[in-house]
């Protein structure tokens, strides 16, 4: 199959998981023997060789386009810079920008397909995220080709008609006011997002689409997130525990992990902090030692350093940026990994967890609750503990539970973890469901089956 793919992060260029995903769907989709072209902004990486130049009019004035071309594992990405789709900041500057890059990235988007289509018409565009709302559109509109929206994160933004018209999608645009998602949805002839739970918990975003929604999970590369790649592999695990909590200066215990952004709508750190400031009045707390990874809210990272100061002996904030390969050797020595999300739409911390051998403690939402096997739902299947999310008691006494699992028990955890991350969410496997999607020929989200 010929297939398009449309996003505004592709490695290296990354913000969030979003960039580690179309990655993995275009290069898993090449594998499986598909031809696969990408058209992402250039975000001023200036990434490729120079392949082409035409100009666009938008907002009043003709902007130079720039396209680079590059290969990277067989796909064909071609970036497209000049004007704001040269801005470094991936969202930014600020909002107004942000709508402007995305009405550009579309008009460029169609500017591009003019010149290769005598050689590489589509089969099927998939786009990913609602900053290719006008890509979409427009694509669909001057070549007709079936496509495909994948929901990553659902953003809810609101956006003015005026920008529609901008990128000669008014037709698109009958209220003054418009969400992105919804006309992208309404454009694609396949909706899907990234874990079966989430599209339910967002039905009523989804139900507007009923009929051609579906999920499709994620997957998870464990041939990166692999304890044979450790550097501390032919250690015991207790012994790389050791080192890792002597390096930030703790002494030996049980370890719990938290990695991810510092932000109270999604990820929960503000349940996790909570959760600590619980189990600090119980005598098991002083065995316990809790790595906070992350940056982001001010006020958190405030928050989450006083608690450090408070239990200087248990806790320790690390806002610092650790490489992958660091961060590979912190899930395979500790032994817990906290995913407290409030919401989390598939989630890859738990995944990346269960690859090494760290146990997870996860929200029971969205995609964590789809790939943790709840130890108290499922003891012979567990891969790890699910709590209701915001909920810090609830968290806490999960923590407890966990501190007190005897050896067979973790061993178990661990072993169905590794089984589950390698076997069950596979790209490939992702990418072989994206094939049915493609073709029409998967099954749809039903709300009177559920
Ligand atoms: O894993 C990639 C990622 C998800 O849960 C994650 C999210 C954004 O919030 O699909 O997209």
């Amino acid at each position: 199959m010929k297939i398009l793919i449309i996003g505004f992060e592709y490695l290296p260029v990354k913000v969030g998981g979003l960039a580690e995903a179309i990655t993995s769907i275009a290069t898993g989709l090449r594998k499986l023997g598909n031809e696969v072209v990408v058209f992402t902004p250039d975000h001023g990486r200036g990434l490729g060789e120079v392949v082409g130049s035409f100009n666009v009019s938008a907002f009043g004035e003709s902007i130079g386009i720039t396209v680079r071309k590059r290969v990277e594992q067989g796909v064909t990405v071609y970036s497209l810079g000049g004007g704001l789709l040269s801005e470094p900041d991936v969202y930014g500057p600020n909002w107004e920008a942000l709508l402007r890059k995305t009405v550009l990235f579309g008009k460029a988007s169609v500017g591009l397909m003019n010149e290769l289509i005598g050689e590489f018409k589509p089969d099927v565009i998939h786009a990913h995220d609602w900053h290719v709302v006008f890509a979409l559109g427009l694509l669909k509109k001057y070549f007709g080709i079936r496509s495909i929206f994948t929901v990553h994160r659902l953003n809810r933004a609101r956006i003015s008609s005026e920008y529609f018209r901008e990128a000669n999608l008014g037709e698109l645009a009958p209220y003054p006011e418009l969400d992105p998602e919804h006309t992208a949805g309404y454009v694609a002839d396949a909706v899907t997002t990234v874990s079966r739970s989430y599209l339910w918990e967002e039905w009523e975003f989804f139900k507007n689409f009923d009929g051609k929604v579906t999920h499709v999970f994620n997957g998870i590369d464990c041939s990166f997130w692999n304890e044979e790649l450790m550097e501390t592999k032919d250690l015991p695990r207790e012994e790389r525990r050791r080192l890792v909590l002597e390096r930030f200066g703790l002494r030996d215990g049980t370890t719990f992990m938290f990695i991810g952004r510092f932000d109270r709508s999604q990820k929960g750190v503000d349940t996790l902090l909570h959760a600590i400031e619980i189990l600090s009045s119980d005598p098991i707390f002083e065995g316990m030692r809790f790595l906070i990874i992350g940056k982001g809210d001010p006020e958190l990272e405030k928050l989450a350093r006083a608690l450090q100061n408070r239990f200087p002996e248990n806790v320790r904030v690390i806002t610092e940026l650790l490489s992958r390969e660091t961060v590979r050797e912190l899930y395979g020595s500790v032994d817990f990994v906290v995913i407290p999300s409030h919401f989390e739409p598939f989630g890859l911390v738990q995944l990346e967890a269960m690859c090494l051998g760290a146990i997870p403690l996860g929200s029971s939402v969205g995609g964590i609750k789809d790939t943790i096997v709840d130890l108290n739902l499922d003891p012979e299947n567990a891969t790890g503990l699910l709590v209701p999310p915001g909920d810090a008691l609830a968290l806490a006494r999960a923590m407890v539970e966990a501190a007190g699992l005897d050896g067979e028990t973790l061993e178990r955890l661990r072993k169905n973890g590794r089984k589950r991350g390698r076997e069950e969410f596979t790209w490939e496997k992702a990418c072989r469901r994206y094939l049915k999607v493609y073709e029409g020929a998967v099954d749809r989200a039903v709300p009177f089956l559920r």
